[in-house]
């Protein structure tokens, strides 16, 4: 397969104008008719016609009312292209094409689901439908006419406004739609069929009306308020926020089951996974209803970051991605409201980032988040070009603040608006709105790999000043051996003796600053001098994790465990009980590879027993259990260990038998400790009543169900009652899943009885069976055969993206120690299924075909075995692009 650089972009070499289609909708044959008019380039080199087409029969193709002829010459078509070498500068081409919908797998393009009609066209789906210039620096003004029959078919949907619709003979109906504003074919949809909706009309900030609509199927209107209300909040929020209105008479989400991500933000026409719109308190966690709030946000958010101004190239795909997910992440902070909650949402967004994207960019698949090349677009729609995008986003604001932020944001659509841009046009605007050199930060956009940020603290008595010393480095990537300094926003503060923020002067000021200071770090190495510092201080650093780095600093274990107490900065008292805890499991696994190593498996518990018991640790966790001036939120994050992931990314060669047990036995032993506090929580952190979802009765369900998850590790009477009980009693799917999730990772009795009861009862409800197979999926006690015998399950389908997540992905990529079993059963299964998924849906495939990445790090043993897996991958004939790329770097 072919490698697209971005060192080779070029302007199309035709504009369009507008575009007419006129869809005669039916699941085997869909007829497409498109009209669209375009003139040269003048910037453009080239003066070939170009359009792209993927599984089309070409019907008619004609030019300014002349049909073309491939044999005669008129055009070419291979690999997907379709060249007419010459044409006039002012075209109106006419093509009609055949697709079949239902034999669309892919879910891209044009496709059913349960019957319904529904599209996907980022990145390159258009071109499923008909021959276009599908790229996103061509942008045209879209009038679409749907046809189908009435019955069947009752809803007909597009972009923009309803123009008109009315009856057709033989049953059938129309519906006419026209979007306003131009748009690249990315953000084209249709949407057809047998489907319902909650709407209501508000009054937007311009003074104007909205009509905004949540469709689903029908029986589950009583799922969409949730959905509704985070559409309303979203509208008022970029208002608020950003100065940014609404710039439609409608705006429709509209709910599929059968959905490759996320959703889709098509402009006045989103697209959602039914996980990110279907919510009630039966069906949805309180972690699903922040989802929904989010994804919600993030797709209404692209209405101006994304729509109004788009990418030039998929290259720059950071620039609306990046930008947006920063734009959610603020969105449901400010939700949130209390400070306290902030800082629950930073570190929630940070463990995404360490967890997922840290590897990503010391794996196979690093790239920048401006990546130079890409065989299949598609795989790059990664935690790098979404999340850490969003951190450099968020870097912005750290280095101009809000205000400094607001004022590039105003700039950039003031120049930008219905155009389609580059990061370096974001950037630009973010320096010229502030009369700021951002030239070096551009490497933040160029430059793959984690930067490691090497911290040292040197306290003069003497001379009462502290001076620190910044050092920043960053590991070699694929393709880019040498890194050059980034410019980093290194927050900063000083603590007393008794915890208190000092206030900083820098050496050269005259008078004390904040107690929080942004160091700006753009050298490799560079110090930063304190003065009138009276005592000896510990360092808090890289406060709010003000930027996307590995800090290293030496602290004490007396120093973390007074940071843990004493931080003002929320994020940086997590951090440290975060970093005692790495420190014990780190200790531990090895402890447990050496007692492996001396032969007596049975030996290990009693090897981790004896091991000089320090108590720092469950001090620290006690305190912070019982500190009710703490938000509940906060403590349940404290006293959730790193994940076995999270351990295996410190280490030099992974161990997951190891690092699985070494967690376990931290776990029970802290159970042990804490138990009369653990059980003390749990019932002071009870939620009676109605159930709500918002932020402080969410925090105390996380709290009080954490502390049950660790109390049921000690498989006494006690704990697994209470678990029973909340099983039973439960009147929302948080405490439920809780309680379920607790009696399957006990030792306790009962197991399959609770699995059926939870099935019989959820039967219906496909997200909910999802959330049942990845219960089973990641319990302790499951293995390769626990996850093949459900594939078995009558309601398993590899076909629903959703539930092939829910069984295999949450096996490969959340249960480490069972997937990397000795055998090598585990990679031998991941092959089948990425094989299997290949065939039907190569998107899908590929985001499986990922769980090796992180191959060559595993011991010798698995290493080997994992390398077998990924070359019969590598083997298989017809592998798609997508499948291809990621199987490949990762053999490289
Ligand atoms: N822009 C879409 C993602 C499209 C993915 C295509 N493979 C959703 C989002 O980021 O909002
Ligand atoms: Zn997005």
């Amino acid at each position: 397969p072919q490698t697209i650089y971005r060192k080779d972009y070029a302007a199309p070499n035709y504009l369009a104008d507008t575009v007419e289609m006129g869809f005669d909708l039916d699941p085997a044959d869909t007829r497409v008719a498109t009209r669209l008019t375009m003139t040269r380039n003048p910037a453009a080199k080239g003066r070939e016609l170009v359009l792209f087409g993927e599984e089309l029969e070409l019907v008619a193709l004609r030019l300014n009312g002349k049909t073309l002829s491939q044999d005669k010459g008129d055009f070419r078509i291979a690999a997907g292209v379709l060249t007419i070498p010459t044409a006039p500068a002012s075209v109106e081409l006419e093509i009609e094409t055949l697709i079949h919908p239902d034999r669309n797998t892919s879910l891209m393009g044009l496709y059913v689901s349960n019957g319904n009609f529904f599209t996907q066209c980022e990145a390159e789906g258009f071109r499923k439908i008909t021959y276009f210039p599908d790229r996103p620096d061509v942008m045209a003004r879209f009038t679409v006419m749907l046809r189908a029959d009435k019955a069947r078919y009752p809803v007909l949907l597009s972009n923009g406004n309803l123009i008109e619709e009315g009856a057709l003979p033989d049953g059938r109906h129309y519906a006419k739609w026209e979007d306003p504003f131009k748009k690249p074919s990315y953000l084209f949809a249709l949407v057809a069929g047998q489907l319902v909706c909650q709407e209501e009309t508000v009054r937007l900030h311009s003074g104007r009306d909205a009509l905004l609509q949540v469709w689903v199927e029908e029986g589950n209107l009583d799922k969409t308020q949730h959905a509704m209300d985070s559409l309303k909040n979203s509208i008022d929020w970029d208002v608020e926020r950003f100065g940014l209105d609404l710039d439609l008479e409608r705006f429709m989400i509209v709910a599929v089951g059968d959905f490759n991500m996320g959703a889709m933000e098509n402009k006045g026409l989103n697209i959602f996974n039914t996980k990110f719109v279907l919510a009630n308190p039966r069906i949805a966690t309180d972690v699903d209803f922040a989802n929904i709030e989010a994804v919600v946000g993030h797709e209404y958010f692209h209405n101006w970051t994304g729509n109004r101004v788009t990418c030039r190239d998929w290259f720059q795909l950071s620039l609306k991605e990046g930008l947006t997910v920063f734009r959610d992440q603020e969105f449901s902070a400010d939700m949130i409201g209390s400070d306290s909650g902030r800082a629950v949402k930073r570190i929630d967004d940070v463990r995404v980032l360490r967890q997922a994207q840290f590897p990503e960019d010391a794996g196979p698949m690093a790239h920048p988040v401006r990546p130079d090349s890409y065989v299949e677009i598609n795989n790059f729609y990664t935690v790098t070009v979404y999340e850490k995008g969003a951190e450099v986003v968020r870097m912005y604001q750290t280095l101009l603040g809000r205000e400094g932020f607001r004022k590039g944001m105003d700039l950039y659509f003031e120049r930008h608006d219905g155009q389609a841009v580059t990061c370096d046009d974001f950037r630009a605007a973010m320096a010229d709105a502030n009369g700021r050199d951002l030239s070096q930060f551009e490497r933040w956009y160029s430059q793959a790999g984690t930067p490691l940020l090497q911290a040292a603290a040197d306290y003069d008595a003497k001379r009462k000043t502290l001076t620190l010393t910044l050092e920043q480095s960053c590991p070699a990537t694929p393709g880019q051996k040498k890194k050059q300094p980034f410019h980093i926003p290194v927050a900063v503060g000083l603590l007393d003796a008794q915890g208190r923020d000092l206030a900083l002067t820098l050496e050269g000021e005259k008078k004390a600053g904040a107690t929080t200071r942004v160091l700006e770090l753009t050298k490799a190495k560079q110090s930063f001098r304190f003065i009138n510092v009276d005592q000896k201080p510990v360092p808090s650093l890289l406060r709010g994790f003000s930027a996307p780095v590995v800090l290293q600093f030496d602290y004490s274990d007396a120093e973390l465990a007074f940071l843990m107490a004493h931080d003002s900065d929320a994020f940086n008292r997590w951090e440290a009980g975060q970093r005692l805890a790495t420190r014990r499991l780190l200790n531990l696994t090895v402890a447990v590879q050496a007692a492996r190593q001396s032969g007596h498996v049975v030996a290990v518990d009693t090897v981790l027993n004896n091991l000089q018991h320090d108590g720092a640790l469950a001090d620290a966790l006690r305190a912070t259990l019982q500190d009710e001036s703490l938000d509940p939120a906060f403590r349940e994050l404290v006293l959730t260990l790193p994940s076995e992931t999270m351990i295996a990314e410190q280490m030099e060669v992974i161990d997951p038998h190891a690092i699985h047990v070494a967690r376990q036995f931290l776990r029970r032993s802290l159970a042990r400790e804490l138990r009369d506090e653990l059980l003390a929580v749990y019932r002071s952190h009870q939620t009676p009543g109605a159930y709500s979802p918002d932020a402080a009765s969410a925090g105390r369900r996380a709290l009080k169900n954490v502390a049950l998850s660790y109390l049921a590790e000690l498989d006494d009477e006690e704990a697994m009652a209470l678990a029973r009980q909340q099983d039973e009693d439960a009147n929302n799917m948080t405490d439920r899943l809780a309680a379920l999730s607790a009696i399957l990772n006990s030792a306790a009795p009962g197991k399959s009885e609770a699995l059926q009861r939870f099935y019989t009862e959820f039967e219906q409800e496909a997200l909910v069976i999802d959330k049942w197979f990845t219960l089973q999926a990641t319990a302790r006690n499951a293995d390769v055969n626990t996850v093949r015998t459900l594939t078995e399950h009558p309601a398993f389908t590899l076909k629903n993206p959703n539930r092939a997540r829910s069984l295999i992905f949450s096996f490969c990529n959340g249960n480490p120690s069972a997937f990397h079993a000795l055998d090598g059963n585990g990679y031998a299964f991941w092959a089948e299924q990425v094989i299997a998924l290949n065939g039907s849906n190569p998107q899908v495939a590929a985001r499986l075909a990922r769980s090796l990445d992180r191959w060559r790090k595993y011991t010798p043993a698995l290493q080997e075995k994992m390398r077998l897996a990924l070359q019969q991958v590598a083997g298989t004939p017809k592998l798609s692009r997508d499948v291809a790329e990621v199987i490949t770097k990762a053999l490289a």
